[in-house]
């Protein structure tokens, strides 16, 4: 069987490996950029950190016990996927630079891969990593395009800027622009930070993980295993079980932790009241963060609430009247979470194209397979678990599925195995009633919302995500033979 893997970043490593140990190794992983890593190749901007624990955020086969802190910066984490890839020989088989810009299915039951360079393959299986932080969103904002200084997003970030007394504005208050603040301020002129929406800040430390600690896990491994096996539990307990229920406990106790941090380290009353979030806390994805409003309350920083009018050369003026004089801006306006697979040209059975599919939105039976679209398996695909987890951990559990679906091609059951279009509709009428008792949809906007204000997320427990992966219901599926 030939296997054809798209993206190279966390979850088309994992595939490599997985194929490699189940003896499936006729596989090219295709990836467009010159490195593996996927969103931490991509994503080299100050303060760039993964808020997930370290030793949850990592491959449950690939323990790594030099991991420097509680939260390792995004650089090591780079470096941990580049070790892993060349530790289990996937460099060597990733095709660099070369973007896949279409597929076909065949009438002999095969996909038909052409890249950009006019390289052609034929893979019995696609899987399709492209991720799901991706595709920069850029806002649209009046004169964005005359701003006189540097202006680029959160994942292009221009190190060539200097931004030593430099005055930098920043358009954003997520996860990502919450990072940078606590990164930069320090070092640049002044700091004005354009916030539109208030954001619940988790406290959290973020302490180094001594030689002596160090040692020990790499003495004793099973110690890892327990720390990963603890912060899984620990996490899916405290987040992703917590979510899908407004009123849960885990959240009434998140909140009280967060407002107890606005209470004590915000000094200002006015600037208090300016950072207080009106609506549920993890509606949003949920800021961790050890320094922000410490941050946030340096002299040379300012929280600018007043709305954006426009961007004119000189800065950044607002609804007030106010220009806000800048030589830098950095755009921490999210990314386009509906793309997936496109924009690359996928054609099905009978020349069916996913763009026609995912019209009006992306869908996929358990966010992996799409009726029409035979051995073409999605990790971390549409509506998926997302949140303030480990999402290797997510696609850890879609590949050990997506496995027993290749095992149904591989041992000849059939040709071609894809979810069946009434299993599909199902599924998603279930989850849509789901999402409505689910702290996304208690009044605020988010990536996490679709075009309907519909949370295009998982809306179970993980628990039962677990149990669904654990194996696929075949009359779920449609098998070509
Ligand atoms: O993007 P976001 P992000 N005018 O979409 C604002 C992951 N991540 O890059 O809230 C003014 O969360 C928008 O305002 P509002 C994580 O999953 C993980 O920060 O819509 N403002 C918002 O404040 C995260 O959730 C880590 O009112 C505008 C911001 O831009 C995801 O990436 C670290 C605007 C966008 O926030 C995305 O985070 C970092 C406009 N026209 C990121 N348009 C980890 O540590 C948008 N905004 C794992």
């Amino acid at each position: 069987m030939r296997i054809a893997i798209i993206g190279a970043g966390m979850a088309g490593i994992l595939s490599g490996i997985q194929l490699d140990a189940a003896g499936l190794d006729d596989w090219t992983i295709y990836e467009k950029a010159d490195r593996v890593g996927g969103t931490w190749r991509e994503n080299t901007y100050p303060g760039v950190a993964c808020d997930v624990p370290s030793h949850l955020y990592s491959y449950s086969f690939a323990l790594n016990p030099t991991w420097s802190h509680l939260f390792s910066p995004g650089d090591e984490i780079q470096a941990y996927f580049e070790r892993v890839a060349t530790d289990h020989d996937i460099v060597r088989r990733v095709r660099f630079g070369d973007e896949v810009t279409a597929l076909r299915w065949t009438d002999e039951g095969r996909w038909h891969l052409t890249t950009a360079s006019g390289h052609t393959d034929e893979a019995d299986v696609v899987i399709g990593a492209t991720g799901v932080l991706h595709h920069p969103r850029y806002p649209d904002i009046a004169g964005l395009d005359t701003f006189a200084g540097a202006c680029f997003h959160t994942a292009r970030w221009d190190h060539d800027v200097p931004l030593a007394g430099a005055r930098v504005g920043i358009i954003g208050t997520g996860s990502t622009a919450v990072q940078i603040v606590g990164a930069i301020v320090d070092e640049v002129g002044h700091l004005d930070l354009f916030q539109r929406t208030p954001q619940w800040i988790l406290p959290q430390q973020n302490p180094a993980y001594e030689p002596s600690a160090q040692a020990a896990f790499a003495e004793h491994p099973e110690t890892m295993a327990d720390l990963h096996a603890t912060l899984s539990q620990l996490f899916s307990d405290g987040f992703a079980n917590a979510v899908v229920n407004a009123d849960s406990p885990q959240i009434r106790g998140i909140e009280a932790a967060c407002l107890d941090n606005l209470e004590s380290n915000v000094a200002d009353p006015d600037l208090r009241e300016r950072l207080r979030p009106g609506y549920r806390a993890a509606c949003k994805r949920l800021v961790v963060s050890e320094n922000f409003y410490d941050a946030i309350q340096q002299p040379n920083a300012s929280l600018v609430t007043e709305a954006i009018e426009r961007v004119e050369p000189g800065g950044v003026r607002t609804v007030d009247g106010v220009l806000h004089e800048l030589d830098v801006l950095v755009l921490a306006t999210g990314f386009q979470v509906d793309a997936f697979l496109r924009p690359m040209d996928v054609a099905g059975v009978g020349g069916r194209r996913l763009d026609e599919a995912w019209n009006p939105r992306p869908n996929a039976y358990l966010s992996i397979s799409v009726p029409d679209f035979p051995n073409l398996f999605l990790l971390n695909g549409p509506n998926g678990p997302v949140g303030n987890f480990s999402l290797i951990e997510v696609a850890e559990l879609q590949f050990a599925y997506i496995a027993q679906l290749i095992d149904q091609v591989r041992s000849g059951a059939c040709r071609g195995i894809a979810a069946r279009r009434d299993a599909m509709e199902d599924h998603e009428a279930a989850r849509v009633e789901a999402a409505k008792s689910t702290v996304w949809v208690t009044g605020c906007t988010s990536w996490y919302l679709d075009d309907r204000g519909i949370p295009a997320v998982w809306p179970w427990t993980f628990d039962r995500f677990r149990e669904e992966m654990a194996a696929p219901k075949l009359d779920h599926y449609e098998r070509i033979t």
